[in-house]
């Protein structure tokens, strides 16, 4: 009974995943449903109802707080989504902690997705023991956190870390925050479904499979390979960017795609290929410990913390 517990969200592009997490690190109930996109009333109710059912499943916890990560640019003190592109519509300038928190007569912390999940990297996963890191996220889109001095670096306006919307290539493809040649419009799952469509053909890539299949496929494949390599290549242009601004010890990459060694050992090769030496000498690429649930631990570790 006396369990401290937090609710933990994380709204994603395409799935809410969400779960209960205790202190002392266990996870319940972790489960996730595709993320409501009509806009902002749908996706206020579909995460109004995930919380009252696990409120309801936490009776025989001490809840501490609710948590939640989201998408989009979070100003994490009020909870109020700064701004968010339209992989959630509708949602910019949702006050969600405050409605969150009134409704539930709870504590609510919300923080971008990638932002927790660098924060639970750094207190349970690869990022412990690491001051300096990057974390990207490689999903529907790329989201990205970066940690200094073992902090999160927020920005003048707490927007800082949306690695996904680097510009790679002048006048490039179209992105849904606005501009043109984003990072995640060539780098993203979403990027590569689109050019293994473009190359492959419209169904080479089963309905009912990830894009890991396709790095299965690497070595059977000509065509495929070209695809993937030029995947790595978009993704490790990133990397080396982020590298010579920043000069991390390490870079964890999460997304169901970061699971791929043959992504991974390419992403090392090209990026080795690229970057300037001295920026090598302390590298380390690593995959997210925690899977995708990092950013519910990130956002646990808030409760836990704050409360
Ligand atoms: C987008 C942007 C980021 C987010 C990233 C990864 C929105 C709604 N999202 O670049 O804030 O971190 O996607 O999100 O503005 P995911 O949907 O791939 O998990
Ligand atoms: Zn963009």
């Amino acid at each position: 009974m006396d369990m401290k517990s937090a609710v933990c969200l994380d709204i994603g592009g395409t799935y809410v995943k969400y779960s209960i997490i205790t202190e002392d690190g266990k996870i319940f109930n972790n489960q996730k449903e595709r993320t409501c996109k009509t806009g902002r009333e749908g996706l206020v109710r579909q995460v109004m109802n995930i919380i009252s059912r696990l409120v309801e499943l936490s009776k025989d916890y001490e809840i501490k707080g609710i948590g939640i990560s989201s998408g989009g640019q979070v100003d994490n003190k009020t909870g109020k989504i700064i701004y968010a592109t339209d992989n959630l519509p509708g949602w910019t300038g949702v006050e969600l902690g405050k409605m969150v928190s009134e409704h539930f007569k709870m504590a609510c912390f919300v923080e971008n997705d990638v932002n927790a999940a660098a924060l639970g990297e750094l207190y349970y996963g690869n990022g412990k023991g690491y001051d300096d890191f990057v974390c990207l996220t490689i999903g529907t889109g790329i989201g990205g956190a970066l940690v200094q001095n073992g902090k999160l670096v927020r920005g003048a306006a707490g927007s800082a870390g949306e690695i996904g919307h680097m510009i790679i290539k002048a006048h490039g493809r179209k992105c849904n925050c606005g501009n043109r040649g984003c990072y995640e419009q060539y780098a993203s799952v979403t990027a590569l479904k689109r050019d293994v469509k473009e190359k492959l053909g419209k169904n080479f890539l089963p309905y009912d499979v990830g894009v890991e299949w396709l790095f299965e496929r690497y070595g059977e494949n000509d065509k495929v390979k070209e695809v993937v390599d030029r995947y790595i290549d978009y993704i490790s242009t990133g990397i080396v960017s982020l590298l010579h601004v920043l000069n991390p010890s390490l870079v964890i990459i999460g997304g169901a795609v970061s699971a791929s060694d043959i992504l991974i050992k390419g992403i090392e090769k090209s990026v080795k290929l690229m970057a300037m030496p001295s920026f090598l000498k302390r590298l380390k690429i690593m995959p997210a410990y925690l899977d995708n649930k990092a950013s519910l631990y990130g956002v646990a570790s808030y409760v836990f913390e704050k409360v």
